[in-house]
């Protein structure tokens, strides 16, 4: 071995490890390796053993410690929710909610609340892919001064059922079949569509899993719900019933089915990536937080029940009202101690907000507790520091795995009198300022026999999926149904794909029939349903396409500049420039990562080299190239699939002249989103180009 820096032989001089041999242990400091028990490490290269080749030594407790950490270091994942990627950051209220709510953090207009953020895909495992077409978790830990609330929360306002004894169910349903192990964080396969097909309440959910908002762009481009419907009680008890919802300010943008499978491969972690860069280099992403506030009154106008989660409530009906913003400035240390050892909980509240009877979020309150145990080991997993409240926390509950603290004295129970002893007697209660449950029944729903029932107030199943469907923008329309197309085209038994599309003529006969015919399967008649089908207003807030987060903005967005030997260095610098000025990051493409060489004779290094940074990995592209440099990416496959997949995304495409014979190998046909390098590319560089896409594929 020609680097001995980390191989001691028994042959004397040559052997010595460390350029830095501490003098004596009096100075024992961050710079020493020492084992856990705060032991001085002399060698961490070499295990002990009997002579040069003999046998390790029991006795080498640094090895043994060190492998037995090792063994240990993977603690069990998620149940659900298992790859997620989170970050720091801060809420800052817009104006006091005093009239609505004692919250304490919604009290004083521009202050700051620290907290922690999770963003995570549902089904697939913590080593899945970022990009399925899967339901986000968003998740919010507030550390306010009145101890922590979490909002856990999901990037759809609605869930696929109405009781959490059906979750389990739907859990198993949608993960890997139980005997083959597959497929991997993905809903296209049989036993998740039977139990779908057999559950007409998850229809308006799946109505929203099979739009674009399950492939999203970005973690920095989704929208956030509370989804059930909670309270707020202010200082006179007088409570209000609100949804939560996260508007992203970096817009609402989603990616096309055949870019997330691609984005897929070349690039796992591409949402990890996205969030981690824009983070680091200072774009904090930032969402605003609304509610949706609404009394009794109000409830029983609608023609559902608030309680029901398969519901929401459409903003045209009550707009939301932004009430302050959530800034994530801060990526995490790391990635075990914070992000997989946080714990979301929905009954973590704070006094001045409440639960309603919704039974589905009743339910997790409960379920949440169990899961952190058996994930996290202990039942003092709140005292992991990204668990830990930013406030004191006092009582008597003692020991457990893992206890942290040491509480002084002998008082662990109450009441008790020890503090007239001059001992430490420990906290009380206080019926003032401690949590209050909010005392009145939702409608009197609290009252009655004890019955395993639903009410008649949820047994509308298709209205609201007619409603989400109906308000689409055209092309987001075509993309649903060539969703249900695609995941019913990976059911292998025929009489689900029957019974999916019967279900799908209560949503609306034209969908049905588009499905249908993309599976090449007659229609049957509607399946039954438990009450009438109703036509409610529309409501286009809900599109992407033209909705109104659709901002069609450079800001924060990618574009990748493809450059080779020849290309014109000042177009290169324009482009980069013009990019720059927009709030976007140029990043440089070359066939190799080196760089290439520019006209001027420069070499300009490359952010990406062509093989492994295919352009489903930004968000437009420009191709730069002089008529030799095309001449030659003309025989390399990636180039000329870089430049098709961008327009078969729909993303714009600048290019210099001499490129043109590359994108015409690549099929381009010039149109609006085709531009040269200048200041049509700048204004078309954010958008995507819908009417492209008939002439690209084949909708449903
Ligand atoms: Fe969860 N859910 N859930 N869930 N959920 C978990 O808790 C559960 C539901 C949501 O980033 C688990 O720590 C039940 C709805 C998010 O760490 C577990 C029911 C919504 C996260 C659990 C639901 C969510 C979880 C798994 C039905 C949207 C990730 C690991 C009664 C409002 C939090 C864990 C993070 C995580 C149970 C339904 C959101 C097993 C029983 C509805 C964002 O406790």
């Amino acid at each position: 071995m020609a680097d001995n820096s980390s191989f001691k032989t028994d042959r004397g001089a040559g052997g010595e490890t460390h350029q830095h041999v501490p003098k004596s242990a009096d100075h024992q400091t961050a710079e020493h390796l020492t084992t856990n028990q705060g032991i001085r490490v002399s060698d961490n290269q070499n295990q002990l053993k009997s002579g040069p080749r003999g046998p390790v030594l029991l006795e080498d407790f640094v090895l043994r410690e060190k492998i037995f950490h090792f063994d240990h270091e993977r603690i069990p994942e998620r149940i659900v929710h298992a790859r997620g990627s989170a970050a720091h950051g801060f809420f800052e209220l817009y104006e006091s909610l005093s009239d609505i709510t004692k919250a304490d953090l919604f009290q004083r207009a521009g202050e700051k609340t620290p907290l922690f953020t999770r963003f995570s895909t549902v089904a697939g495992g913590a080593g899945s892919v970022d990009t399925p077409r899967d339901v986000r978790g968003f998740a919010v830990k507030f550390y306010t001064q009145e101890g922590n609330w979490d909002l856990v929360g999901n990037n759809i306002p609605v869930f696929f059922i109405q009781d959490a004894i059906k979750f389990p169910d739907l859990v198993h349903s949608v993960k890997m079949e139980a005997d083959r192990g597959f497929p991997q964080a993905a809903s296209a396969h049989d036993t998740f569509w039977d139990f779908i097909s057999l559950m007409p309440e998850s229809t308006h959910m799946i109505m929203w899993a099979m739009s674009d908002r399950t492939i999203p762009r970005s973690l920095r481009t989704i929208e956030g719900f509370g989804v059930h419907t909670f309270r707020l009680v202010n200082a006179k008890g007088v409570s209000t019933f609100v949804k939560f919802h996260w508007k992203p300010k970096q817009g609402l943008q989603s990616t096309i089915w055949d870019e997330a499978v691609k984005i897929a491969g070349a690039d796992p972690d591409f949402h990890r990536r996205d969030l981690f860069e824009a983070i680091t280099s200072g774009d904090f992403p930032e969402w605003e937080l609304g509610i949706q506030a609404f009394d009794q009154a109000f409830a029983d106008s609608l023609p559902f029940d608030v309680l029901d989660p398969t519901k929401f409530i459409p903003e045209e009906l009550l707009p939301v009202r932004p009430i302050g913003r959530m800034v994530l400035d801060r990526w995490p240390d790391n990635f075990f101690a914070e992000t997989e050892q946080v714990a979301y909980c929905p009954a973590n509240i704070v006094p001045g907000v409440d639960f309603t009877n919704d039974p589905l979020l009743q339910g997790r309150l409960f379920s949440y507790l169990d899961t952190q145990h058996s994930r996290l080991g202990t039942s003092n997993f709140h005292q992991i520091p990204i668990n830990a409240p930013k406030c004191p926390v006092m009582n008597f509950q003692r020991d457990g795995h893992m206890q942290m603290t040491q509480p002084k004295g002998r008082a662990n129970y109450e009441p008790n009198s020890l503090s007239d002893q001059g001992e430490i007697g420990g906290p009380r209660e206080c019926p003032v300022t401690g949590f209050e449950t909010f005392p009145s029944a939702d409608d009197a729903s609290e009252q009655g026999d004890k019955l395993r029932i639903r009410p008649e107030s949820f047994a509308d199943h298709y209205s609201q999926a007619r409603l989400f469907f109906r308000s689409l923008d055209a092309p987001e329309q075509a993309h649903l149904a060539s969703a249900l197309v695609f995941e019913l085209s990976k059911v292998e038994i025929a009489a689900i794909r029957t019974r999916m599309l019967g279900n799908l003529v209560n949503v609306d006969p034209d969908l049905a029939k588009r499905v249908a015919d993309g599976l090449n399967m007659p229609l049957p008649k509607a399946s039954p349903t438990a009450a009438p089908v109703l036509d409610m207003d529309l409501s286009p807030a809900l599109r992407i396409i033209s909705g109104p987060l659709d901002l069609d903005t450079l800001k924060g967005r990618k574009v990748g500049v493809l450059i080779a030997d020849g290309s014109d260095a000042a177009e290169v610098t324009a482009v980069t420039t013009a990019v720059a000025k927009a709030g976007g990051k140029a990043m440089i493409i070359a066939p190799r990562i080196g760089g290439a060489k520019l006209s001027d004779g420069t070499l300009l290094p490359a952010d990406g080299q062509l093989a492994g940074t295919p352009s489903v990995m930004v968000d437009a592209i420009a191709v730069v190239l002089s008529e030799d440099g095309c001449a030659m990416l003309l025989k390399e496959a990636a180039a000329v699939q870089f430049v098709m997949d961008a327009f078969g995304h729909l993303k714009a495409i600048g290019h210099s002249a001499a490129a043109k014979p590359l994108l015409d190998k690549a099929g381009v046909e010039p149109d609006e989103g085709v531009t040269d390098l200048g200041a049509d590319f700048i204004a078309a560089g954010g958008k995507r180009f819908w009417d492209r896409e008939p002439g690209v594929r084949t909708l449903a």
